[in-house]
């Protein structure tokens, strides 16, 4: 299938899940909570890591309802990280998605517990996925909970937060961006392999790729920080420099940024291309995520 035809249905489709899986309201005193999940989740993001997971699903020839609510699932915890990130306790930004974050829109309280809401929410519909075997189940939220926890996401988050205003040096980064970036790419790209049914050397591939393909995404996003306008990315620019922090760009400059994820492009390709499926479709979104402008 054409990719760019691929990439329109797939992401009509999530978001169409997406908001079916967030109630707009109901009689419960606590109905508040989905219009602000609403709010966040349905606001526009790129949906990669949901893409990403319906990308290897297609490429090994699997339905795409099957693989719908767990790319979902990891939308939300994605989703949950950014409101929790913008918080003031953390790095208290005011636009996200081109929108007032969370926190400025409801109490912060009410902004944390909707970021934990998502967080629970989504191992819940994990666990309810049609479709699914309860080993594929159980092998999903191992790989959710490991990449979002200590050695993905929040380790990822952990150090970012340790480290500000500290002078950072290059392992010490890519550590960073290999737990809060790349962590979510990595699950993004094993849930395909899972819910395939890939054998064992694929899915390592699959994750391998994952890594390379996340640190050359947060290059590209600390360039694009760089060279962008509020209003190409939706979010404040500039803010790590403000928030003293070290970055790809600060460390390395933009044109060595750019050569850095270009071979971590070709790391992550040259990871798809031992798959058992066919890797056109992955290649070319692979490519266009770290082409991209925004
Ligand atoms: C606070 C638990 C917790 C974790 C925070 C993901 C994260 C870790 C922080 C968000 C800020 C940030 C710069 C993360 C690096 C990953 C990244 C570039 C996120 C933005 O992803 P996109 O570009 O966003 O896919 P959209 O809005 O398109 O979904």
């Amino acid at each position: 299938m054409d990719t760019n035809l691929f990439l329109a249905k797939a992401l009509e489709e999530i978001d169409q899940k997406l908001s079916e899986l967030i109630p707009i309201s109901d009689q419960s005193l606590y109905s508040p909570l989905f219009a602000s999940a609403r709010y966040s989740l349905l606001s526009k993001g790129k949906r990669l890591r949901p893409l990403i997971v319906l990308a290897v699903a297609e490429s090994y020839g699997i339905q795409r309802s099957l693989a719908l609510q767990p790319a979902c699932a990891i939308e939300m915890i994605h989703a949950y990280s950014l409101i929790h990130d913008d918080l003031p306790c953390m790095d208290d930004d005011d636009l996200r998605r081109g929108r007032p974050t969370l926190h400025k829109v409801y109490p912060e309280w009410h902004a944390l517990l909707t970021g934990d809401y998502l967080l629970t929410y989504a191992f819940e519909i994990l666990t309810q996925s049609p479709f699914l075997n309860t080993e594929q189940k159980v092998a999903l939220v191992r790989s959710l909970s490991f990449h979002a926890g200590a050695h993905g996401m929040i380790g990822g988050q952990m150090i970012d937060l340790l480290f500000e205003g500290k002078a950072v040096d290059w392992d010490t980064l890519e550590q960073m961006h290999l737990g809060k970036t790349a962590g979510l790419f990595t699950a993004s790209l094993e849930f395909g392999g899972i819910l395939s049914q890939a054998p064992a050397k694929d899915i390592e591939a699959l994750k391998n790729a994952g890594k390379a393909l996340g640190l050359a995404f947060q290059l590209i996003d600390d360039v694009l920080d760089d060279t962008s306008t509020q209003e190409e990315l939706g979010k404040p620019i500039g803010s790590d420099r403000e928030n003293n922090k070290t970055t790809a760009v600060s460390i390395l400059g933009i044109e060595k940024a750019r050569m850095k994820a270009s071979h971590l492009l070709k790391t992550a390709e040259e990871s798809i291309d031992t798959l058992s499926c066919p890797a056109a479709l992955l290649h070319d979104i692979f490519k266009q995520m770290v082409n991209r402008r925004q």
